[in-house]
């Protein structure tokens, strides 16, 4: 849409200027047509997505999955979300690249190269769960600006890289460090090199967890471009945005870090639950840390039609941030009554668990399968949207799904 009305503004002269050459038959192209060398590539297959993905934004990319989608137990690529704030880097240049650590807490700077990194420290693999803190957001009323995530912002990938404890113990950091910050390659849709699109982090106590990686691949190739290639830093379990992409830096902070999107209501939410709508003071502002359970139904599809006196075998995933989930229910009668479905354990520490529960229907009709995880702590998902907040974060409400039995 946005294509077809700016094609329609510009001039043929200015489509050739920003070409760089004339359209040497442009009086005879039909009005509106934007020629294809101005055209978007295809975010499919630029990305290897499935084209069941939904996009949510082209500037900067951003891509959900359906809830169906999610049904592997690790998240094979052409189903991960994309959710960048800038403009993904161009030109990686993969056997030159470096992470530098520097900050307060760091009494001597110091540059890893990759091949560094990947050489001198022992290599880990964990499946971790990411999901935007803004996953859910589409949900809130009044709405929150920014995408409007469904269900699909999260995922659960199997990362290898090093552990950052084992580079921070070798590179030695201050007694006074309390949190990192990452600093990435990826620029800001302004263009204005001075400013970086997002550079958030974590505090030291979450950066020397085993499961903290310098990832390096995902499911076993190199990380693909869109989700940090060359080098990524990994915090499951917490809002993804911790995570970052592309990585080149790691300031080891003597404070809590201050970079992008750190700061004001990013990846924070009222430190006390407030009226919807309310206007919160900068300093009753908390910083989310790990996620809230949550689960997600990714068999059936929404909307199937199911046989009558067919048994079917629902399943999906449930997490908890840091925590474990300790019960899975499902309910078919709008959470007046819940049976327990089978719950997996995680393949290790902040790894989504998958459940499943085998169920048949006694009558023809419009059904809904609502879903709820509790977790290791005796605290369930909410059965409709939780606190309200300015940013729409954290909407762990039950998954439903709805079923035709014909
Ligand atoms: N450098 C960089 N890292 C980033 C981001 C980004 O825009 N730039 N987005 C963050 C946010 S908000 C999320 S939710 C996750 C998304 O990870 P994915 O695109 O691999 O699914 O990356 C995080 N790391
Ligand atoms: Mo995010």
């Amino acid at each position: 849409m946005k294509r077809r009305d700016f094609a329609a503004r510009v001039s043929l002269g200015t489509l050739g200027t920003i070409l760089g050459t004339p359209i040497v038959y442009g009086h005879l192209m039909p009005k509106d047509y934007v020629p294809l060398a101005l055209q978007n590539t295809d975010p499919f297959k630029l990305f290897n997505k499935d084209k069941e993905m939904v996009v949510l934004n082209d500037k900067p990319w951003n891509m959900e999955a359906r809830a169906h989608l999610l049904n592997d137990a690790i998240t094979p690529n052409r189903y991960m979300f994309i959710r960048n704030n800038g403009k993904i880097p161009e030109n990686i240049d993969a056997e030159n690249w470096t992470l530098t650590f520097d900050g307060e807490a760091v009494a001597n700077p110091k540059t890893y190269s990759l091949a560094e990194l990947k050489s001198k420290f022992k290599h880990y693999t964990y499946q971790l769960t990411l999901e935007c803190g803004g996953n859910g957001r589409s949900e809130f009323n009044p709405p929150a600006k920014g995408n409007q995530w469904t269900v699909g912002a999260v995922s659960c990938a199997n990362w290898t890289g090093v552990r950052l404890r084992d580079v921070l113990n070798d590179l030695g950091i201050s007694s006074n460090a309390v949190y990192i910050g990452y600093h990435a390659a990826d620029t800001h849709l302004s263009g204005d090199p001075t400013k970086e699109p997002i550079s958030r982090g974590v505090p030291l106590t979450k950066a020397m967890q085993e499961e903290t990686l310098l990832a390096f691949q995902m499911n076993g190739n190199d990380i693909p471009l869109a989700h940090g290639y060359p080098l990524r830093l990994v915090c499951g379990g917490w809002p993804a945005s911790a995570s970052g992409k592309w990585i080149n830096k790691i300031s080891i902070r003597n404070k809590v870090h201050d970079g992008a999107k750190m700061g004001g209501s990013s990846y924070r939410v009222p430190c006390e639950t407030v009226a919807p709508g309310t206007e919160v003071d900068k300093s009753n502002m908390c910083i989310i840390e790990s996620m809230p359970v949550k689960s997600l139904i990714t068999y059936p599809k929404s909307g199937a039609l199911l046989k009558l006196g067919q048994r079917i075998n629902i399943n999906g995933h449930a997490w908890a941030g840091e925590l474990e989930v300790s019960r899975m229910e499902y309910s078919l009668d709008f959470g007046s009554t819940w049976n327990v479905c089978e719950l997996k354990k995680p393949a290790n520490r902040l790894a989504w668990q998958h459940f499943n529960a085998a169920i048949s229907f006694s009558k023809k009709g419009y059904y809904e399968i609502w879903a709820r995880a509790t977790d290791q702590n005796g605290k369930s998902q909410p059965m409709v949207l939780p606190g309200w907040n300015p940013k729409g974060y954290l909407n762990n409400a039950c998954h439903r799904i709805a079923v035709k039995v014909v």
